[in-house]
């Protein structure tokens, strides 16, 4: 582990709960065998899965002071959603506190909650481990997203854009056009292969 990655590790140890803590490396462990299985850098996907949730626990109000400081522009649906500004405002974080400058690691943390058409392959497995890493117990299909994970990413990502759009409904929560549009990026994209 270099350096810079030690440091980070620790600072995220401090400004996490236990809980949210043992996520942050159940994604960043589970982001890193991703990474060994599509041939991308192990420490990078490390630090993007260590970095994803760092806006995680910052209270809603002080997540809007700080987004006016930083200029992060807001959507309507982040006003309304809040918990959904912590991957835009953690972008924000691992440059101007994490001292982070890798763009795409900076991308896959900003896309981690609803991911985006044509994502990078690193975007893809911090939004993929963020779903199946082993702490993960409650969401339908895990086993099945797990094993597809490692065969087909993008199946992968389907199915959880999928499972999680059909969550949010039954749940009426409000759904962010981002998500929709990043589900039907990524079936338009199987359907024409
Ligand atoms: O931060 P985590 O809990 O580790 O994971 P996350 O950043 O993926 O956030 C997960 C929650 O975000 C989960 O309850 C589903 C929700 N989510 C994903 N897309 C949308 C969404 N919530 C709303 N309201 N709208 C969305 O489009
Ligand atoms: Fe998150
Ligand atoms: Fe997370």
């Amino acid at each position: 582990m270099t350096e810079e990655i030690k440091s980070i590790k620790k600072k995220i140890k401090k400004v996490l709960d236990k809980d949210r803590y043992q996520h942050t490396l159940g994604v960043a462990y589970t982001a890193s065998s991703l990474a060994m299985r599509y041939g991308i850098d192990i420490d990078r996907a490390f630090l993007a899965g260590m970095l994803h949730d760092c806006a995680k626990n910052i209270p809603n109000d002080e997540k809007f002071a700080l987004c006016k400081k930083y200029k992060v522009k807001l959507t309507e649906v982040e006003k309304e959603a809040p918990y959904l500004i912590h991957s835009k405002l953690g972008a924000c974080l691992a440059k101007e506190i994490y001292k982070v400058d890798d763009r795409e690691i900076l991308d896959a943390v900003r896309n981690h909650t609803t991911g985006r058409p044509g994502m990078s392959l690193l975007e893809k497995i911090i939004f993929t481990s963020d779903y199946i890493e082993p702490g993960r117990t409650t969401a339908p299909n895990l086993a099945k997203i797990r094993q597809m994970a490692f065969v087909d990413i993008d199946e992968a990502v389907i199915e959880i854009l999928y499972d999680t759009l059909e969550y949010l409904k039954t749940k009426d929560q409000i759904i962010d056009p981002m998500t929709q549009k990043t589900y039907d990026y990524y079936v338009t994209c199987k359907k024409t292969l």
